[in-house]
């Protein structure tokens, strides 16, 4: 199993899972260690896999790990949407270009694809509603990086029609757990925490996510792949839907904290007001089931890694909140 972005949050999570539980796989981690992956996510089964330090836009690399595989995980992207509304160029390149060369080489070799994307491809949904993303609802992307996702999925769908490449695709909620950069929600405001300082709200906090742990979004990814249909898309969402302030306030009170502890900054430019998945063809075809359906036990046992782990989020978290206050954020 070829894992792109296998050093990254989820990829990482996903490589100790396959690992740990699915001892039939080899698993090869081909990762450009951007400011957002490390080989210090892999240190516990380093001696398990092969490691490849290497872009997915790089042709020739990537023809020869794909050659070796039998199937390709796609974790590999830019990942940060405020990162995109600063310079959108390296989400073009790894997203779109990266795809593009993943898909190829998978074409050459006849290979299974997993690709791996976001609800943020269909857009935003009002607040205060209870609709849901569907499989069939229209993309309409808001920011730069859903913009490349999204550009990512058409080219996945077109090569399966075009060229019957045997890929699947999955569209997930915003994930939580541990090894998350703290640029994100949840691990920012922890560590602001942690460090005593207020958590930082956008805007009125009326944004609303539909949170899910990332050992729910990679049992979903084994499913799909094991019972997957080729050219089918899925969506993957807890049901665990909170508006921002709302989890500001839970984290507040799992960590001890008044809930009123926090600070409001100015409001991300475009920010989509709410996203939530029907995963009902998962659930329903697949059985898929979330492990993780109480928020609270679930933020609690990521509160715990933090606590554990500052020699990780240390060092990250500075450079991330050097990003943030050029933003004023
Ligand atoms: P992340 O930013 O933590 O990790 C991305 C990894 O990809 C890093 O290890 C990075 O070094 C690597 N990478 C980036 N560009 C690369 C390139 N050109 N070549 C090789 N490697 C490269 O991101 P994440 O949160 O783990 O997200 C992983 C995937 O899941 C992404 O495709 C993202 O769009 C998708 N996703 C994320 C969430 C979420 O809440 N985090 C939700 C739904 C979908
Ligand atoms: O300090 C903050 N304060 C705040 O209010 C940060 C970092 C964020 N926010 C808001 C913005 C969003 O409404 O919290 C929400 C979550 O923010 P992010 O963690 O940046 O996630 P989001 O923009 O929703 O995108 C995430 O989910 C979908 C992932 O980063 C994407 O990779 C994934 O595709």
């Amino acid at each position: 199993m070829l894992v792109t972005g296998g050093a990254g949050f989820i990829g990482a999570n996903f490589v100790h899972h396959t690992v740990t539980r699915r001892s039939d796989f080899e698993v090869c981690v081909l990762d450009a260690l951007t400011y957002a992956g490390d080989r210090d996510n892999l240190k516990e089964v380093a001696h398990d896999i092969r490691f490849v330090e290497g872009n997915v836009c790089d042709t020739e690399l990537v023809d020869r790990l794909v050659a070796d595989a039998d199937v390709v995980i796609h974790f590999a992207a830019e990942s940060h949407v405020d990162n995109s509304l600063r310079d959108p160029g390296p989400f073009v390149r790894s997203n779109i270009i990266g795809t593009y060369v993943v898909l190829e080489a998978v074409r050459r070799h006849g290979r299974r694809l997993h690709h791996i994307s976001t609800d943020e491809v269909f857009g935003d949904l009002e607040l205060d509603a209870d609709d849901r993303f569907t499989e069939a609802s229209a993309y309409n992307p808001s920011s730069p990086y859903s913009a490349t996702k999204a550009s990512s999925d058409m080219l996945v769908r077109a090569w399966v029609r075009s060229f019957e490449v045997a890929a699947t695709l999955s569209n997930c909620a915003n994930n939580y757990g541990p090894y998350q950069h703290p640029e994100k929600f949840v691990p920012r405001q922890v560590t602001h925490i942690l460090q005593g300082r207020p958590p930082r709200l956008y805007g009125t906090g009326r944004n609303a996510r539909e949170w899910t742990h990332v050992e729910d979004h990679n049992d979903a990814v084994h499913l799909i792949l094991e019972k997957g249909r080729i050219g089918e898309t899925y969506l993957i969402g807890s049901g665990c839907e909170v508006t921002n302030k709302a989890m500001v306030e839970l984290i507040l009170e799992l960590m001890g904290e008044p809930v009123d502890r926090y600070e409001k900054v100015p409001d991300r430019p475009g920010h989509d007001l709410r996203y939530a998945n029907d995963s009902s063809k998962l659930r329903n075809l697949l059985g898929w089931r979330p492990r993780h359906r109480h928020l609270g036990s679930g933020l609690a046992t990521t509160i715990d890694w933090y606590r554990e782990n500052e020699w990780w989020w240390k060092p990250r978290k500075e450079a991330a909140e050097l990003r943030y206050s050029e933003l004023g954020r």
